[in-house]
């Protein structure tokens, strides 16, 4: 069953989250001027992935902008701590744009509306960026640093670091919003920030893999408990060494 849902009830579902603002929304008419106001009706066009992806098109874009532009901030961040010839709190940044049929896909699974203005004001990681750092404090230092920047909005705060999940996953997710010029018109688009430790890293990557290579052997074996004495054993060894890096840095 489809039904309408907006932007703050999709948020009440996620109890574990900090909702810090929430009212912004996209508009995206303007960015769809060839493209028929009715490819607003996602269920009319459900099985036309090609005209769906067109219309996301630009739309992609946008979010591609956006995605750009926190990364630029944070290798501003990476470059003003070599310039200190300070240790750097990032070790690398990933990221991906999801896809229009992967959004699509989202949009269907959380039984929301299969429009274009669900897909942007319901689904906050179509743009993501990853930033890997050496050690867990570094995660905390860079969320300090972007909320500094005054010119962007913090939607949602996840911290998985503090309270990890059940099969160990750690990371800590914001979703913020970024400043993009496009088509003429000053957008907040959304950006999921994964802020974790390379410990972390390793461990949700691997596990990654398991979970697809199980999922291809349509194996019912639960792995959750074994998964996270790994992560256990994972996070030990990154803790002692940060131990060891805070005795380099700060002679304690
Ligand atoms: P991909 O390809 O990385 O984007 P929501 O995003 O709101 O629908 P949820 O579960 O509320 O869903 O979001 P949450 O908890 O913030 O996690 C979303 C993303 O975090 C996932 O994106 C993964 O990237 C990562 N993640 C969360 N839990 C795990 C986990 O147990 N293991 C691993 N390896 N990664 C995890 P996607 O959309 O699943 O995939």
């Amino acid at each position: 069953m489809r039904r309408k849902q907006t932007e703050k009830e999709v948020i009440k579902i996620k109890e574990e989250s900090i909702i810090i603002e929430r009212e912004e929304t996209l508009e995206i008419n303007t960015l769809m001027p060839a493209v028929n106001s009715n490819f607003d009706d996602m269920e009319r066009i459900v099985d036309l992935k090609s005209e769906f992806s067109q219309a996301m098109d630009p739309i992609l874009r946008m979010y591609n902008a956006a995605m750009n532009e926190a990364i630029a901030r944070f290798e501003i961040i990476k470059d003003e701590f070599q310039f200190r010839k300070q240790r750097c709190p990032i070790h690398h940044i990933d990221s991906r744009l999801k896809s229009a049929d992967s959004i699509l896909g989202k949009l269907q699974k959380k039984q929301m509306e299969l429009t274009l203005t669900a897909a942007c004001n319901c689904i906050f990681d179509i743009a993501g960026v990853r930033i890997v750092c050496p050690y867990v404090k570094d995660i905390y230092l860079l969320r300090e640093r972007i909320m500094a920047q005054d010119d962007i909005m913090i939607m949602e705060e996840k911290d998985y670091v503090a309270h990890p999940k059940r099969n160990g996953y750690r990371s800590l997710h914001i979703v913020i919003r970024v400043p993009v010029y496009f088509m003429n018109k000053k957008q907040m688009v959304p950006v999921e920030l994964q802020i974790r430790s390379l410990a972390m890293d390793l461990w949700a990557s691997l596990e990654h893999d398991l979970k697809y290579k199980s999922s291809q052997n349509e194996s019912n074996i639960d792995f959750t408990a074994k998964l996270y004495e790994c992560s256990k054993l994972i996070y030990q060894a990154e803790d002692e060494m940060e131990k060891i890096n805070d005795l380099l840095e700060d002679g304690l």
